[in-house]
């Protein structure tokens, strides 16, 4: 990678507020059926716990969307060329993108945008370690909300996305519709997006990805409650409630829920909700795509599908898509 200046990274703050965070779950709470949205599950340890799933067993979408990425990384930096600025969507600890720092032409910048601070902080600095010459402009923000990007005071030939781990299925397809176009406005004429997409498969192999051995998906569901707790001072005992994760073959998603254990009431801040025995609260979809699904999806939403590539069992598929005007 070619040497192109020293800047220290500056942190653009958007960080969410407690107050939405409150207004989401209140709204949440109150649905029928009850459910809570799954970007609050990245506190600090909802994201130790998610690196953690991405390294056990069952849990194929990682590793396979690495070798996917390091198979194919020389042609996908050729397609996105010189001087790219790297924006990534809901960077995590950017292991990732990594495989492309590495074999990028010149990048102009690289973007890490999350909501998680203190995470984004921690592997902001440790890239900017491996990288002492890269420009690194982390912003933290939610990033299924409208959002802009610093203006760069530097030159670049274009804006690309990388939005992995197929974090788009945690959205609901209109929402992925609207999101996607977003994400083209925010890249501007000339803008690519890097997204990964797990595909469908057999039930058995999914169902496992979420109800793994070790527990750990498990924990990962349950620290929600325990995040609302610490937030809002609440007593929700994390004891009386359960991890469930099935796949839902007429939606073609994973569910994950909590489903209370027993009877119970839960104050949040002055208001009281009550759970029947076996009630859940829905916190997270993944939806599964078909490469044909996705195709349509991004050809409906402002793009334009360059490339797409898949590990030997089609169990997983990463795109290049190119703004299409
Ligand atoms: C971040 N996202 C793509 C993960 C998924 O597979 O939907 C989150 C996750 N939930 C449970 N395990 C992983």
């Amino acid at each position: 990678m070619k040497i192109i200046s020293d800047l220290s990274p500056a942190l653009h703050d958007f960080e969410p507020s407690v107050d939405s965070f409150f207004d989401e779950l209140l709204l949440g709470l109150s649905g029928n059926p009850k459910s809570i949205p799954a970007k609050f599950f990245y506190d600090q340890t909802g994201c130790e716990l998610f690196d953690q799933i991405c390294c056990v067993d069952e849990y194929y979408p990682t590793r396979t969307e690495m070798q996917i990425l390091r198979d194919n990384v020389a042609e996908i930096c050729t397609l996105f060329g010189p001087e790219c600025r790297l924006v990534e969507l809901g960077s995590g600890s950017s292991a990732k993108t990594r495989i492309l720092l590495d074999h990028l032409y010149e990048p102009a910048a690289y973007v890490p945008i999350d909501i998680a601070r203190d995470h984004l902080l921690r592997s902001t600095a440790r890239l900017a370690r491996i990288y002492p010459k890269l420009r690194v402009a982390p912003v933290c923000a939610d990033f299924t909300r409208p959002l802009t990007l610093p203006k760069p005071p530097y030159s670049m030939q274009r804006t690309v996305a990388f939005f992995p781990g197929s974090t788009i299925g945690n959205l609901e397809p209109a929402q992925a519709v609207k999101f996607l176009r977003r994400i083209a406005k925010l890249c501007g004429a000339g803008g690519g997006l890097l997204i990964g997409v797990d595909l469908k498969k057999d039930r058995g192999t999914l169902e496992r990805a979420y109800n793994d051995s070790t527990g750990v998906t498990a924990a990962f569901n349950l620290n929600l409650l325990t995040r609302i707790n610490r937030s809002f001072e609440a007593g929700i005992r994390a004891d009386q409630f359960q991890h469930y994760a099935f796949y839902n073959d007429e939606f073609g998603r994973i569910e994950m829920h909590l489903i209370s254990r027993k009877s119970q009431a839960v104050r949040l801040l002055g208001t009281s909700f009550s759970f029947r025995a076996g009630e859940s609260i829905h916190t997270e979809s993944s939806y599964k795509y078909s490469v044909e699904r996705f195709a349509a999806l991004a050809r409906g939403s402002g793009w334009m599908v360059k490339e797409t590539w898949t590990d030997r069992n089609r169990m997983f598929s990463v795109h290049a898509l190119v703004a299409a005007d």
